[in-house]
C-alpha cells in the first residue's frame, strides 16, 4: 500500500501546506480546535470501512460486534459525562443534529423560534433560507442594542407567536445563558426546549458554563469545539429506555426513542464508525481533570484577550466575554469584517468575520470579526500570550497597511508558535 506522499503528491502537498499553516499560526476561530493524536488515529482507522445503519444489537448488517462495542462506549461516556439517561452519538454533524430535533419534534409548517443568525445565532435555528424556516415557520429573536439576549422580549415573543419549538445557543454569543429562564419561557407557551451546546460543551464540563441538563427537552451539540474531539455530534436527553424499533407518542417521556428514529430511518442511512470511536476517545480525554483545567484556561484566556484588546481600544460586542469567545465592532479601526480577517491571515491570525447586533454591512463583508481561545489553549498558551495577541492584534487593525507593524505582527506569531508548539511529531 502507498502513503499519500507516494500515491498522490498533488494531495499531499495541500496536506502537508495545510499542517504547516496550523503549526505556525494562530488559530483564534472560537469554533476550531486541535484533537489529539489518538482521535486523529480513531479517524483514519479501518472502522470507515464498515456498514452499520441501526444501532447496537439492532443493525442492518452484519459484521457488527466490535462497531457495537465502540458505539455503546461512546454512548455511555456520553451519558456519564453529561448527566443523561440517553445519548445518540451518530449524528454526522451540528447541522444534521438539529434537522434530528426538528424531524422528531415537530410536523412541517409548526413554529420554531430561535436566535437570528445576524445575532449570534446558527443558520439551523431558523435562518430563513435554512431548511429550519423552509419547513417549519421561523420566528427569530435578537438581542438588545447591546448585544445581550432580553429574556422580557424573548417571553413576549414567545407568547405571541406561540413556538413547539424554542432553541437556546449561538455561535457568536459572548456571554452565558440563563437555561432555566429559557426553560420557564417554553413551559410557559408549552413549547420543547432544544439548547443547542455546540459551542460550550467543553466549557459545561469544565464547570464554567451551567449546564441545561434538567432544564432543556433535548440538547444537541457537536463534538468538535471546545470538547476537542473528531467533526461530529450528539444528541442528548432525559426519559424513557429508547425503542427505536417502534413508533412512540411525540411525549416529553419519549424524546429517547423520537431522536432515535429520527436519526434512523428518519434522515441518515450508516453511522461514520470512525467518527464514532474518535468521539469515544474525546469523552473519554474530556472526563480526566485536565480537560477541566483546560476549560478553565480557554475562558481565563478569553478575559485576558479581551481585556488585552479594551485596553487598546477595541470595541467588543458586550465589552467582554464570560466564555471562550468575543466579537469585535471593528467599525472604529476604519476596517471592514472582510478586510479585517484578510490583514490578520496575512500576519498568521486567523479569525473569521461576523455580523454585529444591528449591522449594516452584509454577511459577507459585516463590520466585525470573531475571536476565541480554544484552539491556543489547546497549545498550552497563557494569559502573557494573550496579552501580546491582543496589542498585535489592535495594532493590524489600527495600521492595516503599515509594513512595519505587519513585521511585527508576524515576528509575535512566529515567537509564540515556536515557544507553544503543535504537533511536535508531524513534520511536513
Ligand atoms: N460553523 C460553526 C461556527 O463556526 O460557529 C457553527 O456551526
Amino acid at each position: 500500500m502507498n502513503n499519500i506522499e507516494q500515491y498522490d503528491p498533488e494531495i499531499s502537498q495541500a496536506l502537508k501546506a495545510e499542517i504547516r499553516r496550523q503549526k505556525h499560526g494562530l488559530e483564534l476561530i472560537p469554533s476550531e480546535n486541535f484533537v489529539s493524536p489518538a482521535v486523529m488515529e480513531a479517524l483514519g482507522s479501518v472502522l470507515t470501512n464498515k456498514y452499520s445503519e441501526g444501532y447496537p444489537g439492532k443493525r442492518y448488517y452484519g459484521g457488527n460486534v466490535h462497531v457495537d462495542e465502540i458505539e455503546n462506549i461512546a454512548r455511555e461516556r456520553a451519558k456519564k459525562l453529561f448527566g443523561v439517561d440517553h445519548a445518540n452519538v451518530q449524528p454526522y454533524s451540528g447541522s444534521p443534529a438539529n434537522q434530528a430535533v426538528c424531524f422528531a419534534l415537530l410536523d412541517p409548517g409548526d413554529t420554531l423560534m430561535g436566535l437570528s443568525l445576524a445575532f449570534g445565532g446558527h443558520m439551523t435555528h431558523g435562518l430563513k433560507v435554512n431548511f429550519s424556516a423552509k419547513y417549519y415557520r421561523s420566528v427569530q429573536y435578537q438581542t438588545n442594542q447591546n448585544g445581550w439576549l432580553d429574556y422580557d422580549m424573548i417571553l413576549d415573543l414567545a407568547k405571541k407567536e406561540r413556538p413547539k419549538l424554542i432553541i437556546v445557543g449561538a455561535t457568536a454569543y459572548p456571554r452565558k445563558f440563563d437555561f432555566e429562564k429559557f426553560r420557564d419561557i417554553a413551559r410557559q407557551v408549552d413549547a420543547f426546549l432544544l439548547a443547542d451546546i455546540s459551542h460550550i460543551a467543553g466549557l459545561i464540563i469544565a464547570g464554567e458554563h451551567p449546564s441545561p441538563v434538567g432544564l432543556a427537552d433535548v440538547i444537541s451539540t457537536t463534538t468538535h469545539k471546545t470538547l476537542r474531539g473528531p467533526r461530529g455530534a450528539m444528541i442528548l436527553s432525559n426519559g424513557n429506555p429508547s425503542t427505536p424499533l417502534k413508533a412512540v407518542d411525540r411525549s416529553r417521556e419519549n424524546i429517547p426513542t423520537l431522536i432515535d428514529r429520527a436519526i434512523i430511518p428518519g434522515l441518515q442511512g450508516g453511522p461514520h464508525n470512525h467518527q464514532t470511536a474518535a468521539i469515544a476517545i474525546a469523552l473519554h480525554e474530556a472526563a480526566q481533570p485536565e480537560f477541566r483545567e483546560y476549560g478553565k484556561q480557554v475562558t481565563r484566556n478569553a478575559k485576558a484577550l479581551a481585556d488585552s484588546l479594551l485596553e487598546q481600544g477595541a470595541k467588543l460586542i458586550t465589552d467582554g466575554t464570560d466564555n471562550h469567545l468575543m466579537v469585535i465592532d471593528v467599525t472604529p479601526f476604519d476596517v471592514t469584517g472582510k478586510e479585517a480577517e484578510i490583514v490578520l491571515d496575512s500576519v498568521g491570525i486567523t479569525v473569521n468575520k461576523n455580523m454585529i447586533p444591528f449591522d449594516e454591512r452584509k454577511p459577507f463583508d459585516p463590520s466585525g470579526i470573531r475571536l476565541g481561545t480554544p484552539a491556543i489553549t489547546t497549545r498550552g498558551m497563557d494569559a502573557a500570550a494573550m496579552k501580546k495577541i491582543g496589542v498585535a492584534i489592535a495594532s493590524v487593525l489600527k495600521q492595516p497597511k503599515n509594513t512595519e507593524t505587519l513585521d511585527q505582527a508576524r515576528v509575535m506569531v512566529r515567537e509564540l508558535t515556536e515557544q507553544f508548539p503543535l504537533y511536535p511529531e508531524l513534520k511536513p
